[in-house]
This record gives C-alpha cells, structure tokens and sequence, in this order.
C-alpha cells in the first residue's frame, strides 16, 4: 500500500526517525526505505538532492509529492493517512492545539538539550573547547529539560508528551530524549522524563505492549507458536537448557561484552586504572571460556543450545557480534568463532544486521585485549 513511498534516512538522525516511527503509527511499514551513509556524503548524491535540495535527510516522495522536513512529513502522513492506524492529532481544538505546539516546541529539545551539548564534543576541535563555553551549554540543555520535566509532572504519571495518548508531538520529541539516552546522559535526574523514555515501547502488536527483549522473543514464540522457526523446543529437557542458556546469556553482555566496553565508553581517562582494566579483562575471559565450554560439549556445527537455532540463538549472538564488531580477537575460543561464522549468514541474523556495521569497518577497542 505504501509501495509508492521511498524515504531516505541516514541512521542516528532524529528527524529521519520521526519520519520513520510516523510511517510505522500510520501503518505504512512497507515503503521503500533508503538508507544513506553521511559519512561517505550520500545526502548530497544526485538522488537525494533531485528530491530535497538541501541535500538533506529525511528526504520523502510519495507517488509524484515530494515532502521535505520531518515535521512536514509527519503533518502530511497524518493528513493523508487520517483513517489509518494511529490517531496523531487530535480532533479537539484544544487538544490538537498543544499537540501541535508541542510537536514544533520539541526542536528546542534538539537545539538546545542534545545538539547543543554534542555539537561542543563533536563538532567543536579540542583546542577550541573552554570550561566556560561548556558551563553555558549545559546550563541550555538542563533549562530546557527543566521545561518539558515541568509539562510531564502536570500531566500526571503513564502521560505521553502532550496528554494520554500517543501523538504527533511524541513522535517529534521521542527521537531526541532516545539521543540524549544514547549519548549516556543520565536521565535520572529528570524522573518524569525518564518514565516517559520507559513508557514509549519498544514493541508494539496492535494494542499488547511488549518491552525487555528477552519478554519480545518469549511474547513472538508463543503467539506464532505454528510459524517459522521453532525457538522454543516442546522436548522438556531442551526447553530447559534454550531458556536457562537464553536467560543466561544476560552475563555474556554484562561480563564479556558490556564489561569490558564500558571501560572504554563509559570510564573518564582519568578515572581508568591497570588494575581495574585487568579486572575488566578477566571477568570477560571467564565468561567466554563457560560459553566455549558449552559449545566444545555439544560438538561441531552446534548452535548454543543444541543442534537447532533458538531462542538461546536470538539471545546471545547479539553479545558475541558486538564483541567482534569492536574488534575483539574470537580466534582465541575456537568454538565461539566457529559459532559465530555459523550463525552471522543466517538470513534472520543478515536481516538484522545494524545497517552502520555494514557500511563502516569493525572498530579496534578491543583489539588489544
Ligand atoms: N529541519 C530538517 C532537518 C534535517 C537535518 O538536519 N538532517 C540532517 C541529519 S540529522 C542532515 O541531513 N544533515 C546533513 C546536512 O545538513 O548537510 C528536518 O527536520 O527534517
């Protein structure tokens, strides 16, 4: 239905993504998506600048209307979709006036809350960069988050931005509170803000709400029990271990991959230490040597938990992915590296591949460890 949509996006962009969750609530999921990379300047190729002049993403044709701005595209989607999915705007005056304000308000959140801070760490040169300049951004962005803690404390618990429900002005902000998440502010500090971060789900299936990965892949299991791939066997045994090596696989992130990562992203230089490094390093080993212990037992060929893909699979290849993607030498635990050439091919695990690691060469954070 929505085979003659193509929008192009480039991925971490806030505005793309409102253009892309808007499609999604208005139920249109089956547009051409076109990703771009920024990094090798496809904005400015001839196809996008033939479509948004700027050379920027997002960057939207439907049919022969081409709609630019990710505001404008979501307006348009709601305007010409209005009987289908969700309800972005409301039809009272009064709620569709705060909706709107809010929706076009949120690009304070961009400029001021999150570019305003990035901007100084990514886009200012060292030698630039003064205590002062940073006092006064990070008093911008907390003013800012100040103003939409505020609304969210007046709405009441379980509120979306601008009232109960879900609405063009969540799809407007959401991209930009999820930026600040990914850059590791703390939102804690903004209580209702962070239970707003919480309550936008992760997964939706008509009106169930599912959230926790683990309870995503358990949620899909059991309510297309009969279709694709079998994830959960019915043989008790191996059921037993798929949701004991599923669960489990929670310290192959926390210990082997988020462990040591976390040491590099998330530890100031000056507060990082050999010992502390070295303590990092061993809890990762130890992990992996339980995991390689599992797969040497159950022989060549094997998945995690047995002879089959399951949901053990969909749980922990994330982990061991990442370990590779940051450069992590897997030849030292022969049956994990086989595990994963094994499973890396497969069509789900292709298909789901993040879209920045194809285009970009695996980092080398791990590569001494
Ligand atoms: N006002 C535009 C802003 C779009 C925008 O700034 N896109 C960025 C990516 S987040 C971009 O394409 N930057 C490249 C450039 O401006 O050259 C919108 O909301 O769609």
């Amino acid at each position: 239905m929505a085979s003659d949509m193509i929008l192009y996006w480039g991925a971490g962009s806030g505005p793309c993504w409102r253009a892309m969750i808007c499609l999604e609530e208005k139920g249109l999921s089956d547009y051409t998506s076109k990703l771009i990379s920024f990094d090798n300047k496809e904005h400015k190729s001839d196809e996008v600048l033939k479509i948004n002049p700027r050379g920027q993403a997002p960057a939207f044709k439907h049919g022969n209307v081409i709609v630019n701005e990710s505001l404008a595209i979501c307006l348009y989607l709601e305007n010409t979709f209005k009987a289908q999915g969700t309800k972005l705007l409301p039809d009272d005056p009064a709620q569709q006036g705060l909706v709107l304000q809010r929706a076009v308000e949120s690009q304070n959140i961009r400029e001021k809350a999150a570019f305003g801070v990035l901007s100084y760490f990514f886009r200012t040169k060292p030698e630039d960069r003064t205590e002062a300049m940073l006092e006064e951004k990070k008093k911008t962005c907390h003013e800012e988050l100040q103003v939409w803690e505020g609304y969210l404390a007046k709405l009441g618990d379980g509120s979306h931005i601008a009232g109960k429900n879900f609405t063009l002005a969540d799809v407007c902000a959401f991209p930009f509170i999820a930026t600040l998440v990914r850059m590791g502010f703390n939102m804690s500090r903004y209580p209702h803000l962070a239970k707003y971060y919480d309550l936008v789900p992760a997964f939706k299936h008509g009106n169930v709400i599912v959230n926790e990965s683990l309870a995503i892949c358990l949620y899909l299991e059991s309510t297309f029990k009969a279709q694709g791939t079998k994830l959960l066997p019915d043989d008790p045994a191996q059921q037993a271990l798929v949701l004991q090596r599923a669960v489990e696989s929670q310290n192959f992130r926390d210990n082997a991959a988020y462990g040591v990562l976390s040491y590099f992203f998330r530890t100031k230089p000056e507060d990082r230490t050999e010992a502390m490094l070295e303590e990092k390093k061993k809890a990762c080993f130890e992990e992996l040597q339980l995991w390689e212990g599992y797969l040497a037992k159950l022989g060549d060929g094997s998945h995690i938990a047995g002879k089959n893909f399951t949901l053990a699979d969909a749980c922990t290849f994330p982990y061991v992915a990442t370990l590779v993607r940051m450069g992590f030498n897997l030849s030292r635990y022969p049956h994990l590296a086989k595990y994963y050439d094994l499973v890396k091919d497969r069509p789900s695990v292709k298909a789901s591949w993040p879209p920045h690691w194809k285009d970009t060469p695996n980092k080398d954070v791990l590569k001494d460890i």
